[in-house]
């Protein structure tokens, strides 16, 4: 067989299989014969079947049928019937690529020149003559794009925040065929001949085929069309990434067989190249091809200058026809999918809301309207144009006071997404064509006058962004007029960081993750309360002293609880590396003798740092007792000391020695909220004998309480809430973003310098791991530790962020990284020498017990009663996931209540609840953790891993004879007095 006849017959098979996508094909597999190594695995096997491993045709035979099967699995029988019946002689034979042939077609055709079409080229020839075997017939549709024009910019905006690429119109339309195909799915039906009998094939999957327009090197253009499978299960988040896939390896030429199988309906967008609307072919196999044309201004309106279209309520439009198999799909069905689509894209039917929702977008999409302009409006003109306006000055003061609440603060996105009707220019009677008309800003942004879109873009950048700023509950104008002035230098007009500040605060966030790394390897399973989740508080508190250095402070007394206190004390007050890895060696250091018998999460520490600028600033961490916020008073005593002393020595005024030494404490969220002793010490701040000149107060909002969610553990929306009382500022910082921490920062600092009152840092995080390290937090919280686990930490993000911005290169983060590592290591190898040297901390003798003096009572239940409860607590409901390690603990109780193991004292108490609830007593379990137990023992709660839904087993026991009789157990806020104020009052 001569060479070219060979390649011609494979040719053929390849057409018959790829239809379309035959050039592609086509291309590889003369790679592959040039060396097998330049293409993929699966183009390697298939060709070698096709061909034979020696490229000689040997096993053609074998190969054509290994091949057509493939084919007919994909998209039936329909990818294979038509192209092998209409492949046309004529195209073949002696005289394909003769130059005889050219000499032929010149003869009979004179002052013309005719060249054989051949190879890839042909291919489509083929294919387009095989797709002749299709019926079709046409529908078209013009659709106005304004809304999809609007909701698409927001759509980028969100995008781009999170470094993820844009959504092109395409992307947008395609989605809406998938979601019209969930109502009209005989559109994806397919046609087939089966035993000689037209028959309608119903798909469950819709694999849809882009039309991808690739430019080789030599400048020719070929067209791909791929498919994204089950594209109609996705939702828009996961759409985007595997079109955006399928088109990325297209373009670097690593498309697998499997893409190219199956497809059901595709989509070719010919108006990139400004064609108004097309009638594609439709292949064989598939149902239906939709082409969308170029979007623009209705020709007839061309002439007006585009600024003025939107004015009169004019929108660019697109033509989006459906090309359909008219055997199986009759006009009235198309004509109805693309009315489908034409309202979808008008978004009826939540088309945008579901896309927002699916992207977390914290906000509504905007909504079509008809335009009625004020202009238009003949004698009402100048009445509508100013209630337009006077909506407009509504809107702008309801970002003001409420845009926090649509701010992107929390970086695992977990929170709910509320729809806040204030924040929707709807709410206002403003449409979609306001956005480019001029309107009275009164001041905003340094504006006077601004379009809706310019005055929105100012609103949400300086509301919404990664902070959300509350200060409309303070009375003062000047406060509010100062904080706005801010907001807008940090937010809406920043100037950039300097690289220095940007590097420093990279350090810091990989001093403060390794810090805890190195911990969690070296020292596994001890207690350190890491700040996983929350590292930004460290460059925070870095760059807080580096400013207040700059602003004339000299003294900072601090005050935290065990969250981070570890990590604060290494990498913010000094060097205490060597004292800290001492206590993990169990030991103490000598310079710090006071660490013996003390927790090493309460020591307290004094170090002084020399700022970049020069100053030197003294700071103290006041030790710490276990009982949460206790420290606050005292850290506010201890500064107006300082305060007194200095005013005694350097005889200045207090205004003076205020703005000297700053209190500074950190907060668990929790805490916060539950705390009676935070109202307190807020309470203090502004009296005269005992005002410190503000305290800059920040809470590690790690988003939960030992095991207790925000929902249990406190009212109020947010856990500062509290603070609105004294009319302190309170910024809610995403804390992935340590710049916008940084720049909130310098706000407070110099807030509290100008006004001396406090000022509420907020810092939205989350805890990586359990309260401690020994504790599993997907017991309580399985929902929340899936996202956790997912979050790559700040420190990477902000990593990249830098090496995209070029202050630094991979390899300089790496060098930074092991820099750090180094010094702790040798931090650790001072502190095994001390620890060699000094003797081990001794245990305490044991208490002695003694009785109490109480009396017994008798309380005996039935064997049988413990049987009942025991299986009640043993066993799961159906369809109930049960976290897996759970299920030993349930297999124990299910052995003590058999009395196959002996009872631990948590299954008694299950058994004591149970049977006081199965004799018609009510039972109240109330407190902090009450639901799991602070020790993990008590599980009187448990939650779905899949849904979250908690499910209590006691609480399902009633008593026969008073049904009112029964268990029931909540978590409460951080809170004893109140808490057992109420208990005490609900037992009386
Ligand atoms: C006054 C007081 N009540 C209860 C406790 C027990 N306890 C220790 S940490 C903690 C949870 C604290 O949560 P949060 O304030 O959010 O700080 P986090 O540990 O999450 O950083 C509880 C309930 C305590 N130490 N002090």
């Amino acid at each position: 067989m001569a060479e070219e006849q060979i390649t011609t017959d494979f040719s053929e098979i390849i057409a018959e299989n790829f239809g379309a996508n035959a050039t592609y094909v086509e291309t590889l597999l003369a790679r592959w014969q040039s060396n097998p190594a330049l293409v993929d695995e699966s183009w390697r096997a298939y060709f070698e079947e096709l061909i034979g491993s020696n490229g000689d045709g040997s096993r053609t035979a074998k190969a054509e049928t290994a091949a057509t099967p493939q084919a007919e699995g994909d998209s039936g029988a329909v990818a294979k019937a038509p192209a092998q019946k209409s492949v046309p002689p004529a195209g073949r034979g002696p005289q394909t690529g003769s130059p005889a042939g050219v000499q032929v077609a010149a003869e009979s055709k004179p002052r013309t020149e005719a060249t054989p079409i051949r190879g890839a080229a042909l291919k489509i020839v083929e294919n387009m003559e095989a797709s002749l075997a299709v019926p079709t017939a046409t529908s078209q549709r013009r659709i106005p794009v304004k809304l999809l024009d609007e909701n698409r910019r927001l759509i980028n905006r969100h995008l781009g925040e999170r470094g993820r690429h844009k959504a092109s119109y395409t992307h947008l339309i395609a989605f809406a065929l998938l979601r019209a195909l969930d109502n009209f799915p005989q559109m994806n039906d397919g046609f087939e001949v089966i035993d000689g009998q037209p028959s309608r094939v119903k798909r469950e999957s819709v694999n849809l085929g882009i039309a991808i327009d690739l430019e080789k090197k030599d400048g020719t253009r070929s067209l791909l069309v791929p498919n994204i499978k089950d594209a109609n299960t996705l939702g828009f988040s996961d759409f985007l990434a595997a079109y955006d896939d399928v088109v990325s390896r297209a373009r670097e030429g690593k498309l697998q067989i499997s893409d190219f199988q199956g497809t059901t309906i595709s989509l070719t967008n010919p108006g990139t190249i400004g064609t108004v609307a097309s009638t594609p072919r439709l292949m064989s196999g598939q149902s239906v091809i939709i082409a969308t044309g170029a979007i623009e201004y209705p020709a007839e309106y061309q002439s007006i200058a585009p600024a003025i279209l939107p004015q009169l309520g004019i929108s660019k439009a697109l033509t989006i026809s459906s090309t359909y198999d008219h055997r199986i799909i009759q006009g009235a069905e198309s004509g109805g999918f693309l009315a489908h689509v034409h309202e979808l894209l008008l978004g009826k039917h939540k088309f945008y809301g579901e896309i927002f929702a699916d992207l977390e977008i914290p906000h509504a999409p905007l909504r079509w309207n008809v335009d009625r302009n004020p202009l238009f409006l003949g004698a009402d003109q100048m009445h509508e144009q100013s209630i337009r306006q006077a909506r407009v000055m509504e809107l702008i003061n309801a970002y003001r006071v409420r845009g926090h609440l649509i701010a992107d603060i929390d970086p695992l996105h977990a929170l709910p997404l509320l729809y806040h009707p204030e924040l929707d220019i709807e709410t206002y009677s403003l449409t979609i064509w306001d956005l480019d008309r001029l309107f009275i800003t009164g001041g905003l942004g340094g504006t006077e006058t601004a379009t809706l879109r310019e005055i929105l873009d100012i609103l949400q950048r300086a509301y919404c962004g990664k902070v959300g700023t509350e200060y409309r509950h303070i009375q003062s104008k000047e406060e509010k007029l100062w904080l706005r002035e801010q907001i807008r230098r940090e937010f809406v007009d920043p100037k950039p960081i300097d690289a220095e500040i940007k590097k420093r605060i990279l350090w810091k966030l990989i001093s403060a993750e390794q810090f805890e790394r190195f911990l969690n390897t070296k020292y596994l399973g001890q207690k350190r309360f890491s700040i996983e989740g929350c590292e930004t508080i460290i460059p925070l508190l870095d760059q807080l002293i580096e400013r207040a250095g700059d602003l004339g402070i000299e003294d900072i007394t601090m005050g935290m609880a065990h969250r981070g206190r570890l990590n604060v004390l290494a990498n913010v007050i000094g060097h205490f590396c060597e004292r800290i890895f001492t206590s993990f060696e169990g030991s103490v250091h000598p310079a710090f003798p006071a660490d013996e018998g003390d927790v090493k999460y309460h020591q307290g520490a004094k170090g002084e740092r020399e700022t970049a600028g020069g100053k030197k600033v003294q700071i103290t961490l006041s030790p710490n007792p276990s009982h949460l916020e206790a420290v606050d008073p005292v850290v506010e005593g201890m500064t107006r000391a300082t305060q007194d002393t200095a005013m005694d020595e350097s005889n200045s005024s207090r205004e003076d020695v205020m703005k000297r030494a700053l209190p500074l404490l950190l907060h668990g969220d929790a805490a916060f909220a539950g705390q009676g002793i935070v109202m307190e010490t807020l309470q203090l701040a502004q009296l005269r004998g005992y005002r410190t000149g503000g305290t800059i107060h920040i809470i590690i909002n790690n988003q939960i309480g030992f095991t207790t969610s925000p929902e249990e553990g406190r009212s109020s929306i947010y856990s500062t809430d509290v603070a609105r009382m004294t009319q302190a500022p309170i910024f809610h910082i995403n804390g992935d973003d340590p710049e916008a921490a940084f720049r909130t920062m310098r706000i407070a600092l110099d807030y509290r310098q100008q006004f001396r009152k406090d000022v509420v840092l907020d810092v939205v995080g989350f805890r990586r791991l359990g309260h401690n390290e020994t504790d599993e937090p997907s017991y309580t919280q399985p929902l929340m530790y899936q996202r956790v686990k997912e979050h790559t930490g700040v420190r990477t993000i902000y990593a990249r962020q830098l090496v995209r911005e070029g202050v630094i290169d991979d390899a300089g983060v790496k060098e930074l990284i092991d820099e750090r590592i180094r010094r702790y290591e040798d931090a650790q190898a001072r502190a095994k020498e001390v620890a060699g040297k000094q003797k081990s901390i001794g245990t305490a003798e044991p208490v002695i017990s003694e009785l109490d003096g109480s009396q017994v009572a008798e309380t005996a239940v039935s064997a049988d009663v413990i049987k009942k409860i025991a299986h009640q607590i043993s066993v799961v409901p159906e369809g109930f996931h049960l976290n897996p390690k759970m299920v030993s603990q349930l297999a124990r109780r299910a052995k003590m209540g058999e009395g196959a193991l002996p009872m631990d004292w948590a299954f008694a108490e299950a058994i004591g609840f149970g049977s006081l609830a199965l004799e018609g007593t009510r039972v109240r379990l109330s407190g902090q953790d009450s639901g799991r137990g602070t020790f993990s023992q008590r599980h009187a709660v448990l939650y779905d891993t899949q849904t979250g839904q908690a499910w209590s087993p006691l609480a399902e026991l009633r008593a026969a004879e008073n049904p009112r009789g029964r268990f029931e157990v909540f978590d409460s806020s951080l809170s004893e007095p109140g808490v057992l104020g109420f208990e005490y009052g609900y037992s009386v």
